[in-house]
Order: C-alpha cells, then sequence, then structure tokens
C-alpha cells in the first residue's frame, strides 16, 4: 500500500485540501491520516489511487446495483444536460418528470400510483412524515399525530428521521427530537444465524396494540419501518411479522409506511420489499438504486387516496395542496438517469436474476458461521451482514478493521456499529462472491 503522501500525490491534493472536506458519516481524523481515495469506477470494479482494482460489495452504498459508468445512463444524463439543464420544480414541469413518476409507479404495487420527488432518501422520509400527519388534518382527524418507528430503524439524518429512527449512535448527540415510539426490533437471540426470514417475531407486534392502547388510535398518525432493516445491518421481517403489523395499522387507521430507500428496485429480489414479503403499505420511500446512484433522486410515493384527499381539500385550483418541496425536486438529470436505469434493470431483467442468485450468496454468506468473532449472520436477497463480537472496551473496532482488510485485499464492504453489510451488485458472479466471501473471513480471521 502506497503512504498518504504518495496518495495524495497521485491525486494531484494538498493536506489543505484533504483538510477543507468534513466528511459524510466518517472517522475523519483517520481517514485523513489514511486517506482512501476512489478515482474511477467501471462495472463492479473501483480503481483506487494506487491503481488497484477493488470489488464493489456494497453497489456504493447500496446505489449502483446495474454496475458503474453503464453507457446508457451515462447518455441519457449528457443528452438531458445538454436539452434541459434545469427547470423550476415549483409550477412548472418537464416531460421526463413525469414519464418517471408512471415508471417508477409500475415497479410500485398495486395503488401507490402518485409519486412525490426528493433529493435524497432522507428527505424522502421527512416528506412521507409530512404527508401523513398533513393528511389526518385533512380528513378532520387533527389530532393524529404520533409517529412509531423501531429500534434499530434507519431513516436518514434530518429530524423527523432521526426521530423515529432507532440507532442510538445517530441521534445521541443531537438533543431534544420530535416526539415519537418505537417498536422493538426483531433482532431476537433465538434467530442468529437465520437464513432468509427468521421464524421468531411476529408476536412482538402486541406492543403496538398496547402502544394503541395507551395513546389511543387518534393520537397515532403513522406507523414507519424498513420492510427489511439495512443500515443496522439487514435485519430481514420475521415471518408473518409485516401481515401482522399490516392488520392493527389497518384496524386502527394508522397510516403503515414502508422506508424502501434500500430495498426498492432489486436489493431483495423483486421490484419492492412490499412485493417481495407481500404486504402493502400506505406510502413507501425510494431512493439510491432509482437512479443507480448516478444523480441524487428520492421519492415519497402514496395511494391514491392519499393524494386525492389533498386534492379535494384544496381550495381554489390555483392555490398549492401541499406546501413542501425541493429546489431540486424532479430535477431533470436525475429523471434522465431514473429512466434510464430502469431500463436497465428491466431489459437485462437483473431483479429475477438477484432471486435466482441469492440461495448461491446465502450459502456462501453463512459458510463464515463459526469463524472466530462472528456472533450472528442474516442475509436476504443480495443483502447480507455479519454481526461482530465486540472486543472489550472497543465495540466498534473490529468491524473496522475487518473493512479495512478487506480494501487492503481488493475489496469494499461496508462497517457500521458492531456490523459488516454486503450489498451486490446484480451483475455479480459466482466466483466473485466466491473471492468476497474467502477475502472477508481471512479479514476476520486475522484479526488478534
Ligand atoms: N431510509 C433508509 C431505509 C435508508 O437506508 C435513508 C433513509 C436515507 O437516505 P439518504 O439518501 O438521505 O442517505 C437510508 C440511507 C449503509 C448505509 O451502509 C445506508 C444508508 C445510507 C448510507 C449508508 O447501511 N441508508
Ligand atoms: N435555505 C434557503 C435560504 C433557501 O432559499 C432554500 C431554498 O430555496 C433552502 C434552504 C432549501 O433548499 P432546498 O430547496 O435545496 O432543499
Amino acid at each position: 500500500m502506497q503512504n498518504k503522501k504518495q496518495v495524495l500525490e497521485s491525486c494531484n491534493l494538498t493536506q489543505e485540501q484533504l483538510d477543507s472536506h468534513w466528511m459524510a458519516y466518517t472517522g475523519n481524523r483517520e481517514f485523513k491520516k489514511n486517506p482512501r481515495i476512489i478515482v474511477s469506477a467501471e462495472g463492479k470494479y473501483y480503481t483506487d489511487a494506487e491503481g488497484r482494482k477493488i470489488f464493489d460489495g456494497l453497489s456504493g452504498l447500496w446505489t449502483c446495483g446495474a454496475g458503474h459508468s453503464r453507457p446508457e445512463i451515462i447518455e441519457a444524463v449528457s443528452k438531458q444536460m445538454k436539452e434541459l439543464d434545469y427547470s423550476p420544480s415549483f409550477q412548472f414541469g418537464h416531460p421526463k418528470s413525469f414519464e418517471l413518476a408512471h415508471r417508477i409507479t409500475q415497479f410500485m404495487p398495486e395503488g401507490l400510483n402518485r409519486v412525490l420527488y426528493t433529493n435524497s432518501g432522507s428527505d424522502a422520509v421527512e416528506s412521507a412524515l409530512k404527508v401523513a400527519r398533513a393528511y389526518w388534518r385533512k380528513k378532520g382527524h387533527g389530532s393524529k399525530t404520533r409517529l412509531i418507528g423501531r429500534v434499530k430503524g434507519y431513516h436518514g439524518v434530518n429530524w423527523g428521521g432521526i426521530s423515529v429512527g432507532g440507532i442510538g449512535a445517530n441521534k445521541a448527540i443531537f438533543g431534544q427530537m420530535m416526539e415519537a415510539d418505537h417498536l422493538q426490533h426483531t433482532m431476537l437471540p433465538q434467530n442468529r444465524f437465520s437464513k432468509g426470514m427468521p421464524e421468531e417475531g411476529a408476536d412482538l407486534l402486541s406492543e403496538l396494540e398496547e402502544m394503541v392502547i395507551l395513546h389511543d388510535a387518534s393520537n397515532i398518525a403513522a406507523v414507519i419501518v424498513e420492510p427489511m432493516a439495512g443500515s443496522a445491518g439487514v435485519i430481514p421481517p420475521p415471518v408473518g411479522y409485516l401481515n401482522r403489523l399490516r392488520e392493527v395499522c389497518t384496524k386502527n387507521n394508522i397510516l403503515l409506511i414502508f422506508d424502501e430507500v434500500i430495498t426498492a428496485f432489486g436489493r431483495v429480489g423483486s421490484n419492492t420489499g412490499s412485493e417481495e414479503f407481500g404486504v402493502v403499505p400506505d406510502i413507501i420511500t425510494i431512493a439510491k438504486q432509482v437512479t443507480n446512484g448516478v444523480v441524487p433522486l428520492g421519492a415519497t410515493i402514496v395511494k391514491q387516496e392519499i393524494y386525492d384527499t389533498f386534492m379535494d381539500a384544496g381550495g381554489p385550483e390555483y392555490v398549492l395542496e401541499l406546501p413542501h418541496g425541493y429546489t431540486y425536486s424532479a430535477h431533470p438529470l436525475a429523471c434522465a438517469a431514473g429512466l434510464a436505469t430502469l431500463d436497465i434493470l428491466d431489459n437485462e431483467q437483473l431483479i429475477p436474476r438477484v432471486k435466482s442468485m441469492s440461495p448461491y450468496f446465502e450459502d456462501r454468506l453463512h459458510s463464515l458461521k463459526g469463524i472466530q468473532y462472528v456472533h450472528d449472520i442474516r442475509n436476504y436477497g443480495f443483502a447480507g451482514a455479519l454481526t461482530i463480537e465486540a472486543s472489550p472496551g472497543e465495540p466498534l473496532l473490529r468491524p473496522f478493521q475487518i473493512a479495512m482488510k478487506c480494501w487492503e485485499k481488493g475489496f469494499y464492504v461496508r462497517y457500521g456499529g458492531d456490523t459488516i453489510q454486503i450489498g451486490l451488485p446484480f451483475t455479480v458472479e459466482k466466483e466473485e462472491i466466491d473471492s468476497l466471501i474467502n477475502a472477508l473471513g481471512e479479514s476476520i480471521n486475522e484479526l488478534d
């Protein structure tokens, strides 16, 4: 491995430039001592500043399932840039936003057919929470404001998202949140090393029924969960859990929001987690894979009755029905990237490919059972994670060390909390899965 000076020289960067960037979700002090700089990407591989090829074991940040530098997307975005680089997102439209909205609804469960664009997953969550509250007001139920999330849930980094979110480290230093309750997570000890959906956990939803008794349904706006928790380390839903959740929400007139920022567009082997797990929510949030990561775009997709409620209660037609939106909502470049991405997913049948190859991945990933420090293994579709036993006094150290060893061996995997996470590119070959799992196993074995 090159030293830092060589890395900076090969990228034409100065120390001052390196220091200027306060990097997102990064140990900045460590990084700036050991910069890991990616200079290009093609297909399933990155090239780093040393010219090494590195396998993309997380598809970017769960974003680039179709692989990097796809000519179809590059061409679509370039063409769009020449034709219409920006158009105002309020009060005016451009053709591709409508085309993409319709295309997105073709990937959504039936009935979720109105698309509110955002710039990211975090924005999509904020939009969903705001729509949920405003919806009940429009219907004359203004007291329905309480939001319920789940422990270990990740819903982005904005205020609403961290309030309903359930990863303590993302909340701890920010003080008072919005009011929110949290269901228990489903990572039960008896579910350790489950393949796919674990057996135990649907019963946990009696807790939601108790919350309804405690607060009364007239005070609860929505429940938000990831159908399969991603960031906390790939936690597939227990058998029957989401069905039961849907039942309790329906019975009590509570909106159900699925945050599908990771699970939509193929990651779990279907168009959505909703489709894969057979449960339809009222609102779905998406981002990431919809543009293959090329241009930021998210969306909040609602069932038609929600949209119609706003329209019907909208007053004069020239008055806006929802005072909400972003400068870059429906950005033309993002829409062009989205249309090209969804065409690739369809034309190359990448989503069925995830489904058909996921048993192989499952088998290989679970071959790591029994290696030192591997406390749990979970998987679904092309998502997988290990929980790593904490070293004394340093709960987060081992995952970091494992990920760095993988990087040195030419494999990018994600470390987060006490987990290592894998999100395979949809075009991965069996040999690449083998190499990745071998490198991961070796990296864990090399730990002290
Ligand atoms: N909801 C869910 C379910 C997510 O997974 C967000 C919202 C926020 O999206 P934005 O676009 O604002 O980041 C996410 C994002 C990881 C990882 O390695 C996961 C996310 C982001 C970065 C890393 O697990 N999830
Ligand atoms: N802050 C200021 C001062 C603004 O004018 C705007 C948008 O006009 C925003 C924040 C919000 O930015 P965005 O629409 O990109 O989320």
